[in-house]
């Protein structure tokens, strides 16, 4: 069994890709220093991959600070983009879920629903940066619905399912089959096999 450390202050992440890649025969482990999830510096980008590369390289300086440069380390950025509002939530997803909650999101949307996330996954490999990424396609809810997942899961209904049900009301097996996570971490295993990790 390979371990990967996954350097994320979002739990909701960390129990995506145990599910996902645990049965694969990956251990993810939470990467802490002294106990704690160091904090990192997201730069002002609209760009999710540029904040995924910049999370990653002070990943690897912090690694590097502690000697374990040889191990490999995990980060990713994810956004959800709506069409009816160009690049918003966006790379401010985070800071929009804070302020204005799913139930904001609702309040600014009329007809148009279209909607997608976007993963951008950076694996510091103990030698080299590998960038994966993955997208789903879906439509805003027109209310908040299920209690599963976290994040804007509850007003996210993919289209690849059916009974238009959200992220919120599936179980993580069936979101990860699907979803933007799911894939960019499923690009990440291939590669990892691939390269006899
Ligand atoms: P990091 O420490 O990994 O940066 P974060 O929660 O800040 O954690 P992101 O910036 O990548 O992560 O995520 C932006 C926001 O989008 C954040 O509020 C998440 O809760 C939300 N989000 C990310 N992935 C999601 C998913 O699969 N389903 C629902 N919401 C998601």
């Amino acid at each position: 069994m390979g371990t990967l450390n996954f350097l994320t202050g979002n739990q909701g992440k960390i129990a995506e890709a145990e599910n996902l890649l645990g049965p694969l025969n990956w251990q993810i482990k939470s990467f802490e220093i002294e106990g704690g999830v160091p904090e990192i510096i997201e730069p002002q980008s609209d760009n999710l991959t540029t904040v995924a590369l910049a999370k990653i390289a002070q990943g690897v300086e912090l690694l590097a600070s502690q000697n374990r440069l040889n191990e490999s380390l995990l980060v990713e950025d994810s956004g959800l983009f709506i069409d009816a509002l160009p690049n918003f939530p966006g790379v401010y997803s985070s800071d929009v879920l804070k302020s204005i909650g799913c139930e904001g999101i609702l309040r600014l949307l009329d007809d148009e629903r279209t909607a997608y996330f976007l993963t951008v996954a950076a694996l510091w490999t103990g030698e080299a940066v590998e960038v994966f990424v993955g997208r789903c396609d879906g439509q805003i809810a027109r209310e908040i619905k299920g209690q599963g997942g976290f994040g804007y899961d509850p007003i996210f209904i993919p289209d690849e399912i059916d009974n238009n049900r959200t992220f919120a009301e599936m179980t993580k097996m069936e979101k990860s089959t699907i979803s933007h996570r799911g894939r960019a971490l499923r690009a990440l295993f291939d590669f990892l096999d691939e390269n006899g990790a």
